[in-house]
């Protein structure tokens, strides 16, 4: 075995057991009488983490010895899920862990399911980041993720008549046994204060809050291979001098740790609340300290690795920034301010440093997504960085107006308009006389007293008659923002979508105007998930399956391999063994829903599943609308009829709202309320469930996407930038419904048009069909209203769903006339629900469909998308372990 020569105990059953027993006397969690169930999974932790110690040192060993280019990727989250049977699963080592706690009277399988599932991410794109972690580590490619060791997490979510309620996530509760604290490794993180001219010359940021940001590193192993790659965690805490110990003898006690609470409550959630200013300081603080404790680390690890000998234009030969979305943007202004104010370089030489260092990725096209910060807050919190980002800006004017000219001064106005930095602020004083027209000059709460029009008002009003005297509203003068997307275009040196069908949408239309400037920036990196967590580990008998009629294991680090299943799609005995392994894994989602719900379902009922974020966008309420639609449908036929006319379902949802995502958690509290109607219905049994499965995460999708017979990616097109789950699903043979969005198209290139039903409108017909629906052109389908209708007629509670409902009304008062387009694609999504019922029933067709979906998802591996990030952004190669 490949970690036996370096590894304290061989890893055979004996050496193992007593390797956990060790741990369970020697570095006790809990009290030495008992040793039950918790403390197995502590001890088998602590014993799997000695292999994985030994393998990151060898790791970073070898790293510092060569002085690797090495990639370093910040993420403001990283869903890791749990990470036992991960670990042991890579390390090759389940039978002798198996085998050791059988000796020790337990089973992994129980062993592992006591460890808990850390929420530190919210959905894709944090699930993202940990599948890359496992890729870039069995690939053997030299990288570390950078995030937040957040001490609670996202929430747990609870179902109650009320609908969602949160309550907070412990994880850290019993202490996490994967973590290392590095004490020798901190930095320190600097809040407010001003800035200043040093007596060199050079600016100096001083004042303000210190506080302290501390290393936590999580070893991540890769499959079948020594390299075992880093996690690092920050945690924040006050500098010890903080604690006012004068204040807490005089009994000020709250007082006397003012300071230490502030510093710790950086870390204390993911995603705090940020309507008020409060939260949004509190946030960005969260991404400053994310981007300066990491680059502090990159650039001491730099100059560590260049032995005294420190050039720094190799700096970007030697370290890759990827920022995963707009969270760690400040990154751009904070390697600026090391290199010139640290570490004295030219601001030229500094941006030139720092554009080929850093590059981003760009996870939505949701406007309200796109990060924007107030130039307030920021220049209260972050002075320093707000000069460099004026500076930033500044440059950019420039480019901008030698491209473009000031002759004609429209199409400059809205070039800069587009593209600046700041947003509403007047263009830098060397530009003031270039463009005629006012840029972003609002008109202030005082001009407008004073009777001063907007330009608008300007435009309407010429030509009028003098009216008698209207007195202009008061127009309050608008934010000042500093746009992080644009900053993140500008600073980097490559920006990328997640899908084809996104890259192009963020050429097309969202950076655009920059696509023009530099259109070699700009690249498309399909997402990829890990095929060992998602196939190997979590789907055991479907993977025995796969291994024995390819001949080999060796799909799981090759899945183009899977493809050979293509051959086998029609053959009887594949598809018997196929349809075994699918019921073998419903029934372990039949136990779950019971424990988790208190419904029985049937296993031998179609498992339709859609679980993601609970968002208007994902259409949980279109697929809420179907059901009911079939709900109905049935209840107008007889029993012979409707058993005939529809496949028995059990139709499953998971997912968390925002908790303060007033419409999505109306979206959760309507699909519980007709889950209760229809599990309640005796006319309808087994042939309609409808289970909400509460709280949500990394470990009941690795229950339910096995299960999965059918399975839901439903976004109005052009809305999600890719989705995950749908090639977790369809790697798991499951079929998709979906429209024309995200990585759905590309699944549905490689499975073949027939393994995947498609339905609704295209993305280039949304535009169109929103404002077609905004003037009142748009004629509902007679389903539709029939569905409404039904809805409203109060079978599903006293509640009327006004708000619901009357959002796919276009009523100025519920919403934005429809804008997901539920009503538009309701009739294409009914009629494709038919086809799918048709299918379903020859289970010869539908198992052939299901055994094409695996076959045909090998290019959604991360480790396909992570090769293609090292060879086309980072530039870093494969380093074997000697
Ligand atoms: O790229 C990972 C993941 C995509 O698969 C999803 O389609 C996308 O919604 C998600 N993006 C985000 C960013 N914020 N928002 N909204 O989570 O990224």
């Amino acid at each position: 075995v490949f970690i036996s020569s370096m590894n304290p105990f061989a890893p055979d059953a004996a050496s193992v057991a007593s390797s956990i027993k060790y741990h369970a006397e020697f570095t006790p969690l809990f009290s030495p009488e008992k040793f039950e169930l918790p403390k197995a999974f502590f001890a088998t932790a602590q014993s799997v983490r000695d292999a994985l110690i030994m393998n990151w040192n060898a790791t970073y060993e070898y790293y510092n010895k060569v002085n690797v280019k090495q990639a370093y990727y910040l993420s403001m989250e990283f869903l890791q899920g749990r990470a036992l049977s991960n670990a042991v699963g890579n390390l090759g080592l389940n039978s002798a862990y198996g085998d050791a706690l059988k000796r020790l009277g337990f089973d992994l399988e129980s062993v592992a399911s006591q460890e808990p599932d850390p929420a530190l991410g919210n959905g894709g794109l944090g699930r993202l980041a940990s599948c890359f972690l496992d890729s870039m580590a069995t690939l053997n490619y030299p990288a570390w993720g950078y995030g937040l060791r957040y001490k609670y997490g996202l929430f747990k979510q609870r179902i109650t008549k009320d609908g969602q309620e949160e309550a907070a996530e412990d994880w850290l509760e019993l202490s996490n046994p994967w973590e290392i604290v590095r004490n020798d490794v901190s930095y320190p993180i600097k809040f407010y204060g001003k800035v200043v001219f040093g007596s060199d010359g050079k600016k100096r940021w001083i004042g303000g809050e210190d506080i302290v940001a501390v290393a936590y590193d999580v070893p991540i192993p890769g499959y079948k291979t020594k390299t075992t790659i880093n996690l690092r965690l920050w945690s924040t805490k006050a500098p010890s001098e903080d604690f006012d110990l004068s204040s807490y003898n005089s009994g000020k006690h709250t007082e006397a740790a003012e300071a230490l609470f502030n510093a710790e409550k950086i870390c204390f959630v993911l995603y705090p609340g940020d309507e008020s200013t409060e939260g949004k300081a509190l946030r960005l603080k969260q991404q400053y300290t994310l981007c300066s404790a990491s680059l502090q680390d990159i650039v001491a690890r730099f100059e560590t690795r260049s032995g005294g000998n420190v050039n720094w234009e190799e700096f970007p030969e030697k370290v890759a920034v990827q920022m995963n979305d707009t969270h760690p943007t400040l990154c751009i202004p904070e390697l600026m301010r090391i290199l010139m104010d640290l570490k004295g370089l030219s601001w030229e030489d500094a941006w030139k440093i720092t554009q080929r260092t850093v590059a981003y990725t760009n996870h939505t096209v949701l406007p309200e997504a796109l990060e924007k910060w107030s130039l307030e807050l920021m220049e209260k919190l972050l002075p320093r960085h707000v000069e460099i980002i004026e500076k930033i800006d500044e440059e950019l004017v420039r480019t901008i107006v030698s491209e473009y000219g000031t002759a004609d001064p429209d199409l400059l106005e809205e070039k800069l308009k587009a593209m600046r930095i700041l947003e509403n602020v007047e263009l830098p004083s060397a530009f003031a006389d270039v463009i005629v027209k006012p840029v972003n000059k609002p008109v202030t709460a005082k001009d407008a007293q004073n009777g001063v029009k907007t330009e608008q008002e300007e435009e309407k009003t010429a030509g009028e008659e003098e009216e008698d005297e209207v007195i202009p509203e008061p127009t309050v003068e608008p934010p000042k923002m500093v746009r992080m997307a644009n900053l993140a275009v500008v600073g980097g040196h490559a920006v990328n979508g997640v899908a084809e069908i996104h890259s192009e949408i963020v050429k097309q239309d969202v950076f655009n105007d920059f696509v023009q400037l530099w259109p070699e920036k700009f690249q498309n990196k399909t997402n990829g998930v890990t095929p060992r967590r998602w196939i190997r580990f979590c789907n055991p008998y479907l993977s025995d399956i796969i291994t024995n009629w390819i001949g080999t294991e060796d799909w799981v680090l090759n899945t183009e391999k899977l493809a050979e299943l293509r051959k086998f799609a029609d053959n009887e005995d594949l598809q018997s063994e196929w349809r075994a392994a699918k019921k073998k894994n419903k029934l372990k989602v039949v136990s779950l829903i019971k424990e988790r719900t208190g419904y029985t379902v049937s296993p031998d009922a179609m498992f339709d599943i859609q679980i993601k974020r609970i968002h208007e966008y994902k259409r949980q309420l279109l697929n809420i609308l179907g059901i009911v639609y079939r709900y109905k449908k049935m209840k107008e036929m007889s029993a012979s009829e409707r058993e005939k006319a529809f496949v028995p379902r059990v139709c499953i949802f998971g997912g968390k709202a925002f908790a303060t995502y007033v419409q999505a958690k109306r979206i959760v509290k309507f699909i519980t309320d007709v889950a209760s109607t229809i599990n309640h219905d005796p006319e309808i049994g087994d042939l309609l469930k409808v289970i909400f499965v509460p709280d949500y995460n990394v470990s009941v999708a690795e229950l339910l996407i096995p299960a999965s017979e059918l399975s839901q990616h439903i976004s109005t097109a052009g809305m999600e930038a890719s989705g995950t789950s749908n090639m977790k699903f369809s790697m798991n043979g499951c079929v998709l419904i979906g429209t024309l969005d995200g990585a759905n198209v590309e699944i549905r290139e490689e499975v073949g048009e027939e393994n995947f039903f498609l339905f609704g409108a295209k993305a280039d017909q949304i535009v169109n069909l929103r404002k077609e629906r905004a003037e009142g052109k748009f004629v509902p389908d007679p389903t539709f209203e029939e569905v409404k209708k039904f809805v409203g007629s109060g079978v599903f509670g006293s509640n009327s769903y006004d708000e619901l409902i009357g959002s796919l009304e276009g009523n100025e008062g519920f919403g934005r006339a429809d804008y997901f387009l539920v009503g538009k694609d309701f009739p294409s999504y009914i009629e494709c629900q038919e086809k799918v019922d048709e299918a379903y029933r020859d289970q010869k067709r539908w198992t052939r469909m299901s055994i094409m979906n695996t076959a045909g998802s090998f290019k959604f591996s991360s480790d396909r998308t992570i090769h293609e990030y090292a060879k086309d952004i980072w530039n870093i190669k494969q380093v074997e372990l000697p």
